[in-house]
């Protein structure tokens, strides 16, 4: 089996810091999280930016700063969010893929989220994976509900995506598809030939769902992104232990955790 690719999503758009009061905002405490992964065994770190009062945002410069303290810091792979938050529009969603992270985050269709619609119009998708080939800059695929890797394998055939495509099953959203091993398994199913998967579980199912992973062949999305708690009741003192926790149970049942090198050339990245 190859080695495991841990994802770190450190800081997403929704989580305030009443929630979980180590959430990295400003980027220094990102940088400083991102190294602090990279010691416990992440190779990928997910990006999302937000303004000093907490507010997400897509700001060219926010992302820019980021970039460049967590590249002074460690040897991460970049992946931007074009993702953002609900109600943001594709352009200002698009914006950080100009500065030519490594990766940058690509969702296959429209869902619920929550009480909110979380928008993708195919047409906008469309032109986010034009641009995101233009700069060189490698899609991962976020698949949220069924009907988006269907949608995925018939871009790929079209070669609008890449031939050799790398997923992400963030699996538990409320209005989405759950977070339950039948989901996960219907997903694997639907692979196509070559293709590398990530698992973000939302809340407690990012450890039980991410332990699936490593013993299925995929790889793992932690971080506080998509959970707060590193046990019920029990608020995660950082990212990183959150990191550790599966870098320790990866090593456990016997499978290496890939470095950031490592992770490049699992992901085809030059
Ligand atoms: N914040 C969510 C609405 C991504 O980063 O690509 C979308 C999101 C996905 O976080
Ligand atoms: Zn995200």
């Amino acid at each position: 089996m190859d080695k495991l690719i841990i994802t770190v999503a450190l800081t997403g758009a929704e989580v305030t810091k009443a929630d979980q009061p180590a959430l990295p905002i400003n980027p220094q405490e990102i940088a400083i999280a991102a190294e602090e992964c990279a010691l416990a065994g992440a190779s990928v770190v997910h990006l999302h930016a937000r303004h000093a009062d907490g507010t997400p945002t897509q700001d060219l410069a926010v992302y820019r700063d980021i970039m460049a303290a967590v590249r002074a810091r460690c040897d991460l792979i970049i992946q931007v969010s074009t993702g953002g938050a609900v109600g943001m529009t594709a352009q200002e969603r698009l914006d950080p893929v100009r500065l030519k992270p490594e990766m940058a985050t690509l969702s296959m269709g429209s869902v619920n989220f929550g009480g909110d619609v979380f928008l993708n119009h195919p047409a906008d998708m469309e032109a986010f994976a034009k641009a995101m080939a233009a700069h060189g800059v490698q899609p991962e695929l976020e698949i949220f509900d069924a009907g988006m890797i269907a949608t995925a394998n018939l871009w790929i055939k079209k070669g609008l995506l890449p031939s050799r495509p790398h997923f992400d099953f963030v699996l538990g959203v409320p209005g989405a598809m759950p977070a339950t091993p039948e989901a996960l398994m219907y997903l694997k199913s639907q692979l196509p030939e070559g293709a590398t998967w990530t698992v973000a579980g939302i809340g407690p199912a990012q450890l039980q769902l991410g332990t699936m992973a490593i013993v299925l062949g995929g790889h793992v999305r932690v971080g506080f992104e998509d959970n707060v708690y590193f046990r019920k009741g029990e608020l995660a003192t950082s990212n990183a232990q959150l990191v550790q926790r599966i870098a320790d149970i990866s090593r456990l049942l016997e499978r290496s955790v890939a470095t950031p090198d490592e992770a490049r050339k699992l992901l085809g990245l030059k």
